[in-house]
């Protein structure tokens, strides 16, 4: 029988080409990862608790594999399309986003693995939008966005043919699968020479930026990736040091003893030449990112952080930018002073979500009830469920930083998520049903091995 070769292998590998390309195609990225890694290396040495947590939840080998990257798509069949190339890598789409509200004619979803056990093999991911074209006001520009993107064709015949083909028997073969992430590479490469004029790449560059960077183009080329750090002000500083142009304001939470969510940053996109049909021009889109991730959310938990984000936001009064990032920063650990930060009182207010692990044999029989008592007793120690989605605010802000200053619009449009699943041929996971059911088997194994322990003494 023939040997297929397993979906994490396909991600991890394909993950792995596209980080040597970014770096080749953006050498400021291959700075930002050699800082990031000092950074990660330097932490761990200074806080061993932190090495010890990341064992224990499996994290500590994926920390140096890339986390996520960005793509942006034009069409509804190239999202189909992208759909079903990514579930040959074991990637599921997880979770909807609508930036619109935050002025960005995009909705989104990320495409992951969805398991602690394969996320850990490769925890790759992409965010992956889509233009909301009805949104172009002027009908003729509309139009000629619409024409354009509707001649390109963005995934090469092998991807697509390998693709059907995975589908067809279940797997890929060694061969098979080696071709399939080379095809696949292909998508997401930049490229120099442009399909339309300066003036079309203009006019719809003066729309919003976003337009000119999925219509003006080939394909949809990476426009970030990013590593995960253990200390992102640590990079923050490390960018200043080391020359690399960093945005104004760390995204998303404040500094914690227990980091939550997601907080993440970003060099400025770089100015590169462009080859239109007629003229030669620039464009600017591609950067380099980094994130720290905390623990997932529960609903209660989520609810309180986007209650203490708007009012910290609301206190500054206006977004946050170079000139305001001091006061910013202090505004939002006063505001988060409210979120408590320890695990215990975090698992036990249902506020975050957590593994459950036997510490101790015990001789009586538990239930989940006890499970308060048991972890203030260390016969049950928790560690923090990893958060492994986005933040629509925190996504918006990376938009911006990276679209400049015009990178903001008004648009009256209502947020449609069913409209993104039609162009997608699928639904969207939801994310906090996966996190609570990597809860919730970790309680069942934890609660079933503290009881198996008394029928064996007995
Ligand atoms: C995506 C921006 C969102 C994140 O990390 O929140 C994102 C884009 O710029 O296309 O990647
Ligand atoms: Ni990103």
């Amino acid at each position: 029988m023939t040997q297929w070769v397993s979906a994490n292998q396909i991600r991890a590998n394909f993950s792995a080409l596209m980080s040597e390309m970014y770096q080749n195609e953006v050498p400021l990225y291959g700075d930002l990862i050699n800082l990031v890694e000092d950074v990660n290396q330097a932490t761990l040495n200074q806080q061993p608790e932190l090495k010890v947590q990341l064992e224990n939840t499996g994290e500590l080998p994926r920390l140096s594999q890339e986390r996520h990257g960005a793509i942006r798509l034009g069409t509804a069949q190239e999202l189909s399309q992208m759909r079903r190339i990514f579930a040959v890598m074991g990637m599921q789409p997880v979770g909807y986003y609508d930036l619109v509200p935050a002025g960005v004619p995009v909705h989104s979803t990320a495409f992951r693995a969805v398991n602690a056990e394969d996320l850990n093999q490769s925890p790759f991911r992409i965010f992956t939008s889509l233009l909301r074209l009805e949104l172009i006001e002027n009908k003729q520009l509309r139009q000629v966005a619409e024409d354009t993107l509707a001649k390109r064709q963005i995934f090469t015949a092998g991807a697509l043919a390998l693709t059907e083909k995975f589908e067809q028997q279940g797997g890929l073969n060694q061969e098979d699968a080696q071709q399939f992430v080379n095809e696949v590479l292909e998508t997401f490469r930049w490229h120099t020479e442009a399909p339309v004029t300066q003036e079309v790449y203009q006019s719809l560059h003066d729309q919003h930026r976003l337009i000119a960077d999925v219509v003006a183009f080939k394909g949809p080329h990476i426009n970030h990736l990013t590593p995960r750090t253990l200390d992102i002000d640590a990079v923050q500083t490390g960018m200043q040091s080391r020359g690399i142009p960093q945005k104004a304001v760390v995204e998303g939470p404040p500094r914690r003893k227990c980091p939550i969510l997601l907080r993440q940053t970003s060099f400025k996109a770089l100015k590169e030449q462009v080859n239109f049909s007629d003229a030669q021009g620039s464009h600017t889109a591609r950067f380099g990112e980094i994130e720290q991730r905390g623990v997932a959310l529960k609903a209660k938990g989520r609810q309180l952080y986007d209650e203490l984000l708007a009012k910290a936001r609301q206190l500054l009064g206006r977004a946050p930018d170079e000139d305001n990032a001091v006061q910013y920063e202090q505004i939002l650990a006063e505001t988060f002073a409210a979120f408590p930060d320890d695990y215990a009182t975090l698992a036990n207010q249902e506020l975050a979500y957590f593994y459950y692990l036997p510490q101790k044999n015990i001789d009586y029989a538990v239930t989940a009830a006890d499970l308060t008592t048991l972890l203030a007793q260390g016969i049950v120690k928790i560690e923090p469920i990893v958060y492994e989605d986005f933040l629509p605010v925190s996504a918006a802000g990376i938009f911006q930083s990276n679209l400049g200053e015009d990178g903001q619009a008004q648009y009256q449009s209502v947020s449609n998520k069913d409209i993104f699943e039609k162009c997608l041929g699928a639904k969207v996971l939801n994310e906090i049903e996966l996190y609570a059911q990597i809860e919730q088997q970790s309680i069942n194994r934890c609660l079933e091995q503290l009881n198996q322990q008394i029928v064996v003494k007995a």
